[in-house]
């Protein structure tokens, strides 16, 4: 396999002016003519490239004159004149035998594209490339009621469409949908007048589905005006939900297309987590219209430059449509679960990789949420009024344009003043750095010192010190916040910054709002945490330090057996008791640190660790927190439960969710009676589904299993849900056997991404059941890769990272996880994603 580098880019030699794609379709015979004009550049080569996989040249001519093109796998070369030309060509595609669900597929009957990154060169001969912008018409066959593609309809009738998108586009954002499908319509007013014809296209029977996801669109225009200044700019917005599908969504220009589990909702099959994701994906693909589709990415290394920013948008949606502290605690414990090992292990990438063999592989949590964080991390340098100002700029200058990571900072120096080439560290230096701090009191002056450090990659071998921004504040010994909330700009290995004028010596919040994503490694005083936990003003910090005390408390437990901490247990007794505390926040505090976690800790402090040790470690101190909050939990349970009509709310979802965090510990104590109470009478799928789960953690929940299958076998994404669960909550000794028997299914129809990752993604999530001792689960994953691998590489591909700590274990594991790895790496004709992927796994 070739790798592709960044420093090897090279613009396109030619202009394209204008595309006209006709498609006449059929399952396994659909014909796709294109008529591209082509206006050579100063210099341009003799011959064009055209991107081309999986195609059957019927024809190809250069203005009217039939030509023969040499062709290969990868696309095709021709002669080309030294002047603007016409090239016509007509190819034979396979949507139905299309099963990696790149390019034109078919999913349940239905016509759908997924184009980006590189799908749209198995739809027709073209420069696939990002940075070749055009305006396209496409013309639409097929005996469907529903032709929809990019831009305005020019005129439809039954079996016939014409579309043309005014907005010059790269072919990743292109897109056709043909189907038996029902809308489900409303429309949008933008701030000047315009309207807005929306429409969300099901199938029939899920026109109940789609109310959510229209207020959640309506909700994401408004915003973008109000807060970015960003108007919508078609008539048109569509947005089309399809059951096969890789991944979340996709912002095609005018025609998004989401998984129909990002996007379907309604109270009886949807929990509030499911509300919240799906408001979040169609603000993110939506916002995507002006920071990656107006502004477009030069090559697939500046992939971050979207949707890094579109990331960090969407939280700002979701932090300003629900609670901030909830948004800020979720998205840091996904980043640690998900970032954080990509970032410490084989896996690591810069934000803006610099290789790659299958561009697939980089959609990762690295470019999307660490490359979130690196601009809430600009704008806390710069202050939200520069960072507006900034934006303002970005859009103004670089509409149209397919850009770099050079020009977005760019518009911050010149904005600033700034220079910001050693911020631009975090953008080409992969790994998390280690920030650890002391603290020292000296007649009436308080020093914080700071060190930072990165360990050497792959990818970066010399590390640098990076900007690191730390927001803290200073908390009096009686929790009056005497130094408010100040950005420490850390530009050093060790810097130190010094406090003068105060009274007495000063308790220290680092770090709020998780300014930076670092490890922080803190020697100040260990009573500090507990009293934060009681004390801090800053919603996240307390959170976190109720998180660190449970940490702290868990890995002696595993290491010398200690017993609970009981400052931790008082500090989380004192806050699940306080009203005044938002119960979404109070909720989350009861959550312990990933196992995944406290594998990286245990491993930090040179110890081999055990997951099955720690699995009954967490386990035990979830009877623990039971025991010590037991006064209180009853009473937390009943003056939680919502008696209005559902709405997926953030009010209701917090109490919700607090109710049912009561419910899991009060279970844990008093049995399944509460738990069954709930199942049978709840009226909507978060208490449903909350109450199954409970019940299948204590081992209860047989019965309720069957009743939730016959209920929902119906419905596929409830019942994506039901095989989930089991797997999820199994005994460890018992996942592999579990998911196994669920592959036996007949509904476990694998070739769905949806359901594979129903059954193969919670066994891996399962870190206990996965990393069980006889090896099992990944044996199982191993064959399941195997045999999903030919039909579906790039899901295939995205689940090999359930091996990628694999170091982190013992001998044993080890081996037997080098085993599965190179049984899968042994497969002939392994594709290129899984194959990128397990060998730097593998190492
Ligand atoms: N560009 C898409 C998204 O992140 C990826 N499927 O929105
Ligand atoms: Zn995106």
């Amino acid at each position: 396999p070739t790798t592709i580098y960044l420093k090897d880019y090279q613009p396109f030699g030619f202009d394209v002016e204008n595309v006209e794609l006709t498609f006449d379709l059929h399952p396994t015979k659909t014909r796709v003519k294109s008529r591209i004009s082509f206006v050579p550049k100063p210099g341009a080569p003799a011959q064009i490239f055209l991107d081309g996989e999986n195609l059957t040249l019927i024809s190809a001519r250069i203005d009217g004159t039939s030509v023969q093109p040499v062709i290969s796998a990868e696309g095709l070369t021709c002669a080309v004149p030294d002047a603007p030309f016409l090239w016509e060509a007509e190819v034979e595609i396979d949507p139905e035998n299309n099963t990696a669900l790149e390019g034109l597929y078919m999913s349940n009957g239905m016509y759908c594209t997924q184009c980006e990154a590189q799908g749209f060169r198995k739809i027709t001969y073209y420069p696939d490339r990002p940075d070749v912008m055009s305006v396209f018409s496409v013309e639409i066959n097929g005996p469907h009621p529903v032709l929809l593609s990019n831009g305005n309809v020019i005129s439809t009738s039954r079996a016939h469409a014409k579309w043309h998108d005014p907005w010059p586009k790269p072919a990743y954002l292109f897109a056709l949908v043909a189907g038996d499908l029902v809308a489900h319509s409303d429309s949008f007013v933008t701030a000047s007048g315009r309207n807005v014809d929306l429409n969300l296209y099901v199938r029939p029977g899920d026109e109940g589905k789609c109310a959510f996801g229209m207020r959640a669109l309506k909700a994401s225009m408004k915003w973008d005006e109000e807060v970015y200044g960003r108007e919508y700019d078609l008539d048109l917005f569509n947005i089309v939900a399809v059951d096969d599908f890789n991944m979340g969504a996709m912002e095609n220009k005018g025609l998004n297309v989401f998984n129909s589990s990002a996007v379907l909702a309604s109270p009886e099959t949807s929990t509030d987590e499911n509300f919240l994701r799906i408001e979040a994906i169609i603000a993110h693909e939506y916002f995507h219209n002006w920071t990656g589709n107006r502004i477009t990415c030069r090559d697939w290394f500046q992939l971050c430059l979207k949707e890094g920013l579109t990331v960090y948008r969407d939280s700002q949606f979701t932090s300003d449509m629900r609670s901030a502290p909830v948004k800020r605690i979720t998205d840091v414990i996904d980043l640690r679960a998900r970032q954080f090992p990509e970032d410490q292990g084989p896996l690591a990438h810069p934000v803006r990789p610099e290789s790659f063999q299958e561009i697939n592989n980089f959609y990762t949590a690295t470019v999307y949420e660490k490359g979130a964080e690196v601009i809430g991390m600009l704008r806390c340098l710069v202050g939200a009024e520069a960072y507006g100002k900034a934006l303002d700029l970005y859009f103004e200058r670089h509409d149209g344009q397919a850009c770099t990571i050079e020009d977005w900072l760019k518009v911050f120096e010149d904005t600033t003043g700034r220079d910001l080439s050693q911020f631009k560290r975090w953008y080409s230096q992969a790994g998390t750095p280690r920030l650890t701090v002391r603290d020292a009191w000296y007649n009436g002056t308080y020093i914080l010192s700071f060190t930072q450090n990165l360990a050497a990659s792959e990818t970066t071998p010399d590390p640098q010190p990076q900007v690191i921004p730390i927001v803290t504040g200073l908390l009096s010994p009686s929790g009056e916040e005497v130094v408010p909330s100040q950005v420490l700009e850390m530009t050093q290995a060790t810097q130190s910054f010094t406090f003068e004028g105060l009274k007495e010596r000063p308790v220290p919040s680092v770090l709020r709002g998780f300014s930076a994503p670092v490890v922080l490694e803190s020697e100040l005083a260990a009573d500090h945490t507990a009293f934060l936990l009681a004390h801090d003003t800053d919603p996240f910090n307390r959170w976190e330090a109720g998180r660190s005390l449970a940490r702290a408390s868990l890995l002696k437990m595993i290491t010398e057996g200690a017993a609970p901490d009981p400052a931790y247990l008082d500090g989380i007794h004192a806050v699940m008791g306080d009203a005044t505390l938002d119960p979404a926040y109070r909720a989350l505090m009861l959550n312990l640190p990933g196992q995944s976690d406290l594998v990286k800790s245990l491993c930090d402090m040179g110890e081999t660790p055990d997951p099955q040790a720690i699995w009954e470690v967490c386990r035990a101190m979830s009877h623990v927190q039971a025991e010590r909050l037991q006064d209180i939990l009853p009473a937390l349970f009943d003056a939680h439960q919502v008696t209005e009509p559902y709405e997926p709310n953030a009010d209701q979802s917090g109490r919700r969710s607090l109710a049912n965090a009561a419910l899991r510990l009060v279970s844990l104590i008093d049995g399944p009676d509460r738990a069954r109470a709930q199942f049978t009478s709840a009226d909507n799928m978060t208490q449903q589904l909350s109450a199954l789960g409970v019940l299948l953690r204590i081992n209860e929940g047989a019965d309720e299993l069957a009743a939730f299958e016959q209920q929902w076998k119906h419905d596929r994404l409830v019942m994506d849900k039901w095989f989930g669960m089991q797997v999820i909550h199994a005994d460890p000794d018992k996942t592999a056997a579990t998911a196994a028997r669920l592959t036996e299914h007949p509904d476990f129809n694998w070739k769905n991404p949806n359901r594979f990752r129903a059954v193969m993604g919670s066994l891996a999530a399962h870190h206990a059941g996965f990393h069980y001792a006889d090896g099992q689960s990944y044996d199982l994953m191993a064959d399941w890769l195997i045999r999903l691998d030919p039909v579906n590489p790039q899901t295939t591909a995205r689940m090999c990272a359930a091996f990628q700590t694999w170091r982190r274990y013992d001998d044993r594991r080890q081996q037997k996880i080098a085993a599965a790895l190179d049984r899968i790496l042994a497969t002939p004709g392994l594709s290129r994603d899984t194959t990128e992927m397990l060998t730097r796994i593998r190492g």
